[in-house]
C-alpha cells in the first residue's frame, strides 16, 4: 500500500491505495501507475528467439502421422508454439506457425476462413494444395499463398508424406476479433485450373487486360516456385549483389502492384556466401525464418541460434540480431512487416 506524503499543489493528502481501491469499483484505473509499461521507450517483446531443429520435429511429425488421420484433424498440425507465449498458439505476437502433414492418399477438407496462410513445403513430393480452384503442386522450398476466405484444400496421392510449414495471420485476426470459417459440401474443391496457371497469367511481364482492383491488396499468383525464385538469387550472388545484412535478398511481390503479396504477411529468400558475417539489425517485425539451404548460426541480442536445413527459428521485434554463414546458405523468411507498414509502426534500425 502506498501512502502518499502531503502535496498541496496536488491536494494529495489522503492515502492513493483507498482511491484505487474505490475507483477500482466502477472499473476504473490509475493511467499514471501503468503509463511507463503501456508507453513504452522501445519495443518489449514478449516472445522469445528460439529454433525448433527439424531433427526433432521431424520424428515427432511422423508420429502424429500414427495418432490421427487427416480428416479427423481436419488439419494435422503440430504448432510451433513460442517458449514465451504457450499455450496461446502462436509463435510470434502476431503469427502462427505449425507443421504441416499429409500421408500418402489423405486429403485435408475443403474450407475457407478470415485468415490468409502461407505454407512452405520442406519435405516431400507429390502433394497439392489446391486454392481458389488452381491446382498447385507442392515441391521442396515452393512458397504458396492462400489469400483471405480462399476455398483451399490439400492432397497427397503421391508415395511419400508431404510435410510443409504454415504461417497463419490467426493471432492478427483474432486481436481485431474478426474471425469467420466455412466448410463445403465437397471435400474437394473442383479445380479448373491447373499447377502453375496463375504464375504464368500474371507473373510472365504481361497481365490480362480487365480490372485488376481485387488484386491490389493480395497477389493472384498461389504458387512461388524455388525453381523460379531460387536462380534469381544466386544471380544476385554471381553480380555481387548482397546486402551487409540480409544477403543476396528478393521479396515475394504482388505482380500487380509490386508491394507486398498479402496484407498480413511479407515473405523473402536470400541466399549468402560461404563465410558471410551480417552487421546487426533490427526492425520492429517478428521474424519467422526458415533455412533451406546451408547451415549457419543467428546471434540475436545474447542468445546464438545455430540451425541447418529445414529447421525454424524466430527473431522477436526490436531484437538486434546477426546472421553467420558456415557454408553457403538459403533462408526463407517471414514476417507481419506489410501490416506494420499499412498502419505506419514500422521501423527498421541499421
Ligand atoms: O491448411 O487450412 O496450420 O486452416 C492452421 C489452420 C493450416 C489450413 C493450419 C488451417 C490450416
Amino acid at each position: 500500500m502506498s501512502v502518499a506524503t502531503v502535496d498541496p499543489k496536488h491536494n494529495v493528502t489522503g492515502n492513493r491505495q483507498a482511491f484505487y481501491d474505490k475507483i477500482s469499483k466502477k472499473d476504473l484505473a490509475p493511467l499514471w501507475e501503468v503509463l511507463r509499461s503501456v508507453v513504452t521507450k522501445e519495443p518489449k517483446s514478449k516472445c522469445a528467439p528460439n529454433v525448433w531443429k527439424f531433427d526433432d520435429v521431424r520424428g515427432l511429425m511422423l508420429e502424429a502421422g500414427g495418432v490421427i488421420s487427416a480428416e479427423d484433424a481436419e488439419r494435422r498440425v503440430l504448432v510451433l508454439e513460442n517458449p514465451a507465449l504457450r499455450g496461446q498458439s502462436r509463435i510470434t505476437n502476431t503469427l502462427f506457425a505449425g507443421m504441416q502433414l499429409i500421408m500418402p492418399g489423405e486429403i485435408a477438407e475443403a474450407h475457407k476462413h478470415v485468415s490468409s496462410a502461407i505454407r512452405f513445403v520442406i519435405e516431400g513430393e507429390g502433394a497439392y494444395t489446391a486454392v481458389e480452384g488452381e491446382k498447385a503442386q507442392m515441391s521442396r522450398g515452393d512458397f504458396i499463398l492462400t489469400p483471405n476466405w480462399a476455398p483451399h484444400d490439400h492432397g497427397n496421392p503421391g508415395k511419400e508424406p508431404v510435410m510443409w510449414l504454415d504461417v497463419l495471420d490467426m493471432p492478427t485476426v483474432n486481436h481485431f476479433e474478426t474471425s469467420f470459417m466455412e466448410h463445403f459440401d465437397e471435400k474437394a474443391q473442383n479445380t479448373s485450373r491447373g499447377d502453375g496457371d496463375s504464375l504464368d497469367r500474371y507473373g510472365s511481364g504481361v497481365l490480362p487486360d480487365g480490372s485488376l482492383q481485387e488484386f491490389v491488396r493480395r497477389s493472384p499468383v498461389i504458387n512461388y516456385t524455388y525453381a523460379r525464385t531460387k536462380p534469381i538469387v544466386e544471380r544476385l550472388m554471381k553480380a555481387g549483389d548482397i546486402d551487409p545484412r540480409h544477403g543476396a535478398r528478393v521479396r515475394y511481390s504482388n505482380p500487380v502492384t509490386g508491394g507486398h503479396v498479402m496484407p498480413t504477411m511479407g515473405a523473402y529468400l536470400a541466399m549468402f556466401p560461404k563465410g558471410f558475417k551480417g552487421k546487426d539489425y533490427q526492425s520492429t517485425d517478428s521474424t519467422i525464418f526458415v533455412c533451406v539451404e546451408g547451415h549457419g548460426r543467428t546471434k540475436v541480442g545474447d542468445k546464438t541460434l545455430e540451425w541447418g536445413p529445414n529447421d525454424v527459428f524466430v527473431v522477436p521485434s526490436w531484437h538486434k540480431y546477426a546472421h553467420e554463414m558456415k557454408d553457403q546458405a538459403v533462408l526463407f523468411s517471414i514476417s507481419d512487416r506489410p501490416a506494420q507498414e499499412a498502419l505506419g509502426f514500422w521501423r527498421e534500425r541499421l
